[in-house]
This record gives C-alpha cells, structure tokens and sequence, in this order.
C-alpha cells in the first residue's frame, strides 16, 4: 500500500505536555508515579521524534506554580530551544484551573469571590505564557466547575459567574492583542459529581449569552462525550454547523466508565472512522490534538508507541473514509438509500403560503413509503468488512 500512514505537518497533529507527559497517576487519585517526570524541552523532543506537528500546555504544565521568577525563565529558554530544534509549534494553550487546593469547588464559579479572582488572574498569566509560544486557541476546561451537591450553590449564580469570566478575559485578550480564539471544552461529571455544561450542545448555547460569542467556540472531546453516552460525531457535527468547532480533544473511551484517555482509535473504531470521515469531508483545518494518555503498564518506548497509534489510526481512518467514498457498491447503496426525488421539491425547504396549501391538501402513500427498505444492515456490514480489510 502506498500510504504508510506516516504523520506529516499537514496533518496538524499536536499533544499536550501533560499527555506525553503523564505520570501514570490515576487521574484524580494518588496511586504511585510510574514513569519519572520528562522536562518540558524533553517532551517536545519526545515529540519530535514521532513526528507530531505541535505542543499544547496548561501553565502549569511548563512552569510549576511556585517557580521563581529565574526559575521560569530557565525553563522558557530550554523549551523554546527545544522548539526550534524540532520545529514543532504551539497552536494551543489553557490553564490549569483544577489541580490546585484552592480550586477545590470551582474556579470561575466558585462562591469565593477570592477563588474568582485568584482564577481570573491565573488565567491572565497563561494568556500571557500562551502567547508568548505563539498560541491563537485558548481552552477552557472546567474541571472543578460543578458540585457534588447543591446545598449551597446555584448553578444559575455559576452560569453568571462563568459568563463573567469568560467576558473579562475576552476583553483582556483584546486589550494585549493576543487574538485569541477560546474554546470551550464540557464533560460531564469527573473530577466533580456534576460539571455545569455538562455537553458540547451545553456549551453551544451558553456562548451566545456571552459578550462576543465570535471569538468564543468548542472543544469537543469524545471521551467526554462518550461518558454521557453521546455520539461524538453529532456533537462534532453541531459544533461545525454553528461555526464553532475551534479545537477537537481526540482519545477514546468506553462508554458508561471513567474518564480512559485511552489512545485514539483503541476502542471506539467504527465512531472514529464517522469522525474521521466527518472532518476530512468538511475541511476542519484546526488542530487534531490527542488529549490522552498510555496505559500505565509502558514506560517511556511505550509512551512513543502511544503517540505514533494515535496519529497512525487517524490515518487509517481517513484512508478508509477515503475507500468508502470510492467504492462504487457503497456509494451505490448510499445514493439508493437517499431515494432522491425531485417531485417533493414543491413541497420542501422555504416556506410559502402557497406550498404550506398544496403540501396540507396532498395525498401521501404512507404504507408504500414505509415499506422500503434501506439496506442499512448490507451497507453497514460493507463498512465492518473495509474496516477490517476483507474488503
Ligand atoms: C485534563 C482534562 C482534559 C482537558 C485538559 C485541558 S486537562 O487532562 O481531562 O480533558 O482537555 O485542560
Ligand atoms: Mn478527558
Ligand atoms: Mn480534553
């Protein structure tokens, strides 16, 4: 087979530091560390030698919380060298809102108004750090952002608050000329019993709330989704059709579990080839960043297989998108299914008082129109046997 399924820049592949980077703590929980902590500049080398195209971070990813002022600066230094040696870019920053004790019932939405404050201020300084490696997308993940219970909070105080956030740091974003785009990424619940915005639809309706919803979309992630037992690729779908999808979290999970991580393409195969299939054909031009993590048996080789099978299986489904949409039987199928007809167009689209009149006086075959069959069952097990190459 002539592709290789080898990454190139063109593909916009990009990790975060914290993925790569991963310990192998449990996520949420103490478990001991299993893999030794890379430097920053080591992660972009690490990266380099699969062949990812960026790096994305949180602040604190890069510059540990209490770093002194030297401290920082060392660090900048080797992770920009770093960066040029590898040629690898920073499309994407955010801030980490959740790890710190302070955090503990929210950032933007928690009660304390010194919380509030203390989280606006954080997410400044990143702006500041993201900008300075050249990022143009800014996330925000709420992690904490939610209750376990709501004895004492109001999700309408937390909306408002959230609202506020967002319009101070947009305004700030303007005010230093960084031109960023933000972009809004939900889950459902985990490291909180619940998150407010709990979905990508969620979060596509509150951004019309906002001040200037135009610089503001999403960040979709499909484990997140996953867990809500949603299908990504609709979720995906509604972003692109709002004009919203900035950014996309790609990972795998199954459904109905804790948060996975796991490498894209390792479960879910027939939702990543829709996926796939879906931002290949509408020309997403964006990031594809894995927002994932190997499994805690690898060590660092390990960590590089990792990366490799993601940005490997994203290649393997656009080749097989590519298959699918050449395959004269499918395409034969898909069309038959359609069941285009022109004699409904009289009928369909806008509205006018003349057609809303002839539409309500016409006499349908019901049980001949529900009689046909689709042939979904032959086509979607044309799909299982491209997808595993007996076809
Ligand atoms: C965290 C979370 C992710 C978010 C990251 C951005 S950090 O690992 O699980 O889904 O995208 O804050
Ligand atoms: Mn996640
Ligand atoms: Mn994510």
């Amino acid at each position: 087979m002539a592709n290789n399924f080898q990454p190139k820049p063109e593909h916009k592949f990009t990790f975060g530091l914290w993925t790569v980077g991963s310990s192998g703590r449990d996520q949420f929980a103490t478990n001991d560390p299993i893999r030794n902590s890379l430097s920053p500049a080591d992660l972009v080398r690490l990266l380099g030698e699969v062949g990812a195209y960026g790096v994305n971070f949180h602040d604190n990813d890069l510059i540990p919380m209490d770093a002194t002022p030297a401290e920082a600066d060392k660090i900048k230094k080797e992770f920009r060298k770093a960066l040029d040696e590898t040629g690898l870019v920073v499309p994407m920053a955010t801030t980490n809102l959740f790890s710190a004790a302070i955090f503990k019932d929210g950032a933007f939405t928690s009660n304390d108004p010194k919380v509030r404050a203390y989280a606006l201020q954080k997410a400044m300084r990143g702006m500041d750090l993201g900008a300075e490696f050249g990022a143009k997308i800014y996330v925000f993940w709420g992690g904490r952002e939610g209750s376990e219970t709501d004895v004492a909070k109001n999700p309408l105080e937390g909306l408002k608050h959230f609202r506020e956030a967002l319009n101070f740091l947009g305004e700030y974003s303007n005010s230093q000329g960084y031109g960023y785009k933000f972009a809004l990424e939900a889950k459902p619940n985990e490291p909180r019993g619940d998150i407010y915005l709990p979905t990508t639809g969620a979060m596509l309706g509150f951004i019309e709330t906002l001040d200037h919803p135009e610089m503001v979309g999403v960040n979709p992630e499909l484990a997140h989704e996953h867990m809500a037992g949603l299908n990504f690729m609709h979720a995906v779908a509604q972003a692109w059709d709002a004009g919203k999808l900035f950014h996309i979290d790609l990972n795998d999970q199954n459904y109905a579990r804790f948060d996975q991580d796991w490498r894209f393409g390792q479960q879910s195969w027939k939702q990543s080839f829709f996926l796939v299939k879906f931002l290949e054909e509408v020309g997403y031009n964006g990031s594809r960043h894995f927002d994932a993590h190997a499994f805690r048996t690898e060590d660092y080789e390990g960590v590089k297989d990792f990366a490799r099978g993601c940005m490997r299986s994203y290649l393997i489904f656009k080749e097989k998108a590519r298959l699918f949409n050449e395959d004269k039987e499918i395409q034969a199928l898909v069309a038959e299914s359609k069941a285009e007809d022109k004699s409904m167009d009289k009928f369909l689209g806008k509205f006018s008082a003349e057609k809303a009149a002839e539409l309500k006086a016409f006499s349908f075959d019901r049980n001949a129109i529900a009689g046909r069959g689709l042939k979904y069952e032959k086509l979607d097990q044309m799909l299982t046997d491209l997808m595993l190459g007996v076809r």
